[in-house]
This record gives structure tokens, sequence and C-alpha cells, in this order.
């Protein structure tokens, strides 16, 4: 189905040379931009709670990442292994993506997209890449990386989802266990805290791959189911790196959390060999 007969999705506005999709059903809203193919926000309907922070400072015109939602990491989770001067995470979430199609059922409204190009410099690969976004009573994030030449290829990749908080501090992660690399720390590997909370400055690369993960909130708990990942990485900048993200108010750092599905030590793909990165967020 294309937009213009779409019941669900309508492009809601492009007056800042970026193109928003509204998507609304029975089950909830959400918006996203086709720049980036980025995710921008979910709201259940049965209780109206939204479950994406979006930055009230982010840029939405096409000249760089998004800040909040879900941004798209890909084809390197991080700064580029060997050519740090390439921007970090990728370049997939810096450039328009095209609408493929639209599935509208009773249960959600599915979108599938592809980046205009999976090709650039950092990456070597032949490969194409495709995300599906199913809205539903929960919000699903599918990225299917497919190796269509005749080589293996190897990416990294992270669904970089900004979870919405009223107040971090209240927040409690709960499924994370084993150690975790500290990317604050030169990379030391630290055991996960329990109760595991909110209260400082953090970047952590899990290395469990737990399928279920909690947001604990006084608002609204958040559950996250992902597969497909060999990590799970939490991030809060905390106040002094907010202060010095110009596309992130002073305190927003109180209003989110990172927990993102990762893949942060690279997979190999062989020739024709397709990988899904998935979270479901409810
Ligand atoms: O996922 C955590 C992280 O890699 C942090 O190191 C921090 O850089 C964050 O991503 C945000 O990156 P960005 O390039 O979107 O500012």
């Amino acid at each position: 189905m294309s937009l213009e007969h779409s019941q669900d999705v309508h492009l809601e506005s492009s007056d800042t040379g970026v193109d928003i999709l509204k998507i609304e059903n029975a089950h909830a809203i959400a918006r996203m931009s086709l720049f980036g193919g980025h995710v921008l926000g979910f709201m259940p309907k049965h209780d109206e709670q939204e479950r994406l922070w979006l930055s009230d400072k982010a840029v939405l015109d096409g000249s760089k990442a998004i800040r909040g939602g879900i941004p798209i990491c890909w084809p390197w989770f991080g700064d580029h292994p060997s050519q740090p001067e390439l921007p970090a995470h990728g370049y997939v979430r810096n450039q328009n993506w095209q609408l493929l199609s639209i599935d509208e059922a009773d249960e959600q409204t599915t979108l599938r997209l592809a980046p205009h190009t999976t090709l650039n410099e950092g990456f070597d690969g032949q490969a194409e890449l495709e995300l599906e976004v199913r809205v539903g009573r929960s919000l699903t994030v599918t990225l299917t990386t497919t190796n269509i030449g005749d080589n293996p290829l190897s990416y990294g990749a992270a669904l970089h989802s900004y979870l919405a908080a009223e107040d971090v501090t209240q927040c409690v992660i709960e499924g994370l266990s084993g150690d975790y690399k500290d990317k604050l720390d030169s990379g030391r590997i630290k055991p996960t805290p329990h109760p595991y909370r909110i209260s400082g400055e953090m970047d952590r690369v899990h290395l469990t791959m737990p399928e279920r993960v909690r947001l604990q909130s006084p608002a609204h708990p958040m559950q996250l189911l992902q597969s497909g990942h060999d990590s799970i990485v939490v991030w809060n900048p905390w106040s002094n790196k907010s202060q010095q993200m110009s596309d992130m108010p002073d305190n927003g750092y109180q209003c989110f959390v990172c927990i993102e599905a990762a893949v942060t030590q690279g997979y190999t793909l062989a020739p024709k060999q397709s990988h899904q990165l998935q979270q479901q967020i409810t």
C-alpha cells in the first residue's frame, strides 16, 4: 500500500526539510522521520504514556542525526574501528530513507523502509538494509541486514532507543546481569549493579544478551524484548555532557535513558545470509 492510499499513515510535515510521518491506529500513535529512518515517538493509547524521548532541541532539517527516538546505527556502532574521523554510529541515520510499503492490519500498522544507499566510506560490504516498524500495543523495530555480495561481510549496529522517564533517578533497570564494559573507564570490565539505578553519567556495553529487560519507573514501566543482539548498551550523558551537546537541553539527561539492542562485537554474514536485530518496546 502507498502513503496516498493509507488510512493509518500520513505525511504530517515536511516544512523543516525532513518528512515526518504520523502513524495512528486503534492501539497507538507513532511518528517517524524519513530522514534517518528514525522513529521519533510511540504512545500506546491504553495509557497515553509516551515511551520515547525526543530532544526539544533536536535538529530536524536533515543536517545531522536526530537526538532522541530510535537512531539507527549501522554499519558500525560508536566510533569507526579504524577511521575515527568518520561519523559515529555509521552513516544511515544521516540520510534519507525510502518508504517501501505500508501494511494495515487489526493488530498493527507495519512500515518497511530502506536507506537511499548502504554504500559509503568506511564499509566495503555489499549489503541490503531494511527497517520494519510495527505500531500496535507494542512498538517493534526490526533491522535486517542482507549480504548481497560474494564475500563475507562484517558489520555493527544498534537500535539506539531513548526511553522516556519522568525522572531517570526514579528508574530501575531489571534483567541485566553478568559483566559490562565501562566506556567511561577505558573499557574496564565491571559487574552489573543490583539494583541498577541511573545516578550519574554511564556508557556501558553489557556483554550478556538477555531477551527481556524492564525499565521500572513510577509513571510507566516498560518491557523491552530484543533479539539478534550481542550486547545491550546503557547510556546516560548526565549533566556535563548534556550541557556540551547543542541538541540536548541542559537538563535533558533527567528525562531518558538509552537501552540499546546492539551488535557491538561485530557480526559476520556469509554471502546471501541475512541477520535481524530487533527490539520490542511495550
Ligand atoms: O550508545 C552510547 C553512545 O555510543 C555514547 O558513547 C554516546 O556517544 C551516544 O552513543 C550518543 O552518540 P551520538 O553520536 O548520537 O551523540
